[in-house]
């Protein structure tokens, strides 16, 4: 067992990444955490205030910054890595800061950690298997082949083989792991969930994309925090594992769920122009990880948490408003 004092955690200021902070600061309070967040539009330091200051430090910087790393990284003994540009549609519209975050950030990022011999852990995403048929009876599983769609998921395909070829040339202690789909609190609300819970709260209608019967594998971003421990402090150098709690739900009855838990007409939504190169469907087998680490989600009613994250954007409107229009704009701008 690998036992972590003082961690790196990239992207901390983001959802997930926030999300990982809060977990790690409430479960292993023993552990020392460096938030390194360059605070794009994504990055929110509201997302851990209130957590303890001799725990969690906030540095504000950008992981393409070799010299802040080479200042930072010496006395961690592990790399958390979160930070990225994380949404699709954006990557569409404007391809380039993914590549330079996703894939030189990383770059930057495993030099360090090679030069300093920090354990690294990569977070990377389902998207990089491509999309399964509606009807295919098979879930992605880690030795699917790479077949990314979008630029966003491209240039996370391109990190995930950059950490790999650094364990196997440079023997750096590595491990990565890929993730279904995201929900909870503190997510951009430029995300499917949050988008459609945020406009109905506004008394706009929300916007579906295509024919809405595009699947999407959910897990609960608590559970996601508790695999990413696990893999820390248990997985076997050099591996992958896939993150998922067998979620699958197709949009357009998230879209209907939303709506009926919000007290709206179940097609209170509107039908927009659909996602260029729209994944069908994304699905995860991760029995690798619940039998050779033994973890498991907690969080798999996926109606309760939903109830759990409307109320959440509730009672945190200061926290969502000020992004809200700007998203909006640019989405109207893409006729979505
Ligand atoms: P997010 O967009 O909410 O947060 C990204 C964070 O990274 C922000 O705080 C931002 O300020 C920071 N950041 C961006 N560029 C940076 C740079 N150059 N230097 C330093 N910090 C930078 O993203 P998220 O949804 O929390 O995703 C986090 C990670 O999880 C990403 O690597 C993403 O690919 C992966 N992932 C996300 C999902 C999902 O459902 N959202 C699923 C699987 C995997
Ligand atoms: O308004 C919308 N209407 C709609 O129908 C939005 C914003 C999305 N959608 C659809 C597109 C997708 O099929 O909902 C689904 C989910 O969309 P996103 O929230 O943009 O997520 P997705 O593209 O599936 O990618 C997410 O999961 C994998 C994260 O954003 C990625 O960072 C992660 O890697």
């Amino acid at each position: 067992i690998f036992k972590p004092r003082n961690i790196i955690v990239t992207g901390g200021c983001g959802f997930i990444g926030a999300n990982f902070v809060r977990y790690v600061a409430h479960n292993h309070p023993d552990v020392r955490i460096t938030v390194l967040d360059k605070l794009t539009y994504a990055g929110n330091p509201q997302n851990i205030a209130g957590l303890p200051r001799s725990q969690v430090e906030l540095v504000q910087g950008d992981i393409c910054d070799a010299a802040l790393l080479e200042r930072i990284v010496p006395g961690h003994d592990a790399i958390v890595h979160f930070a990225a540009e994380s949404h699709n549609d954006n990557s569409i519209a404007n391809p380039e800061p993914f590549i330079t975050t996703n894939v030189e950030g990383t770059f930057h990022l495993l030099e360090a950690a090679r030069k300093h011999d920090v354990r690294f852990h990569h977070i990377s995403t389902d998207e990089v298997y491509g999309d399964l048929a509606l009807d295919d009876p098979c879930k992605f599983t880690e030795s699917t082949p790479y077949k990314p769609s979008s630029p966003y998921s491209a240039s996370k395909a391109a990190s995930d083989q950059l950490v790999r070829a650094w364990v196997r040339t440079y023997g750096l202690r590595a491990t990565i792991s890929n993730c279904s789909n995201n929900y909870g609190p503190y997510q951009h609300v430029e995300k499917f969930i949050p988008r459609q819970i945020t406009s109905i709260m506004e008394g706009v209608r929300p916007k579906l994309y295509g024919t809405g019967e595009n699947v999407r594998d959910w897990i609960h971003t608590e559970d996601h925090s508790s695999a990413v421990w696990k893999i820390l402090t248990r997985g076997r150098i050099g591996e992958t594992y896939l993150i998922g709690a067998d979620g699958e739900m197709s949009n357009i009855a998230v879209m209907r769920m939303i709506l009926r838990l919000m007290g709206c007409a179940e097609d209170a939504f509107d039908w927009v122009r659909d996602r260029p190169g729209h994944d069908r469907r994304y699905a995860i087998d991760s029995s690798k990880l619940r039998t050779e680490l033994g973890w498991k989600p907690v969080r798999t009613d996926f109606e309760a948490g939903l109830q759990a994250t409307i109320a959440w954007y509730a009672a945190n409107r200061a926290w969502w408003e000020p992004a809200k229009a700007a998203t909006e704009a640019r989405y109207r701008a893409q006729g979505q």
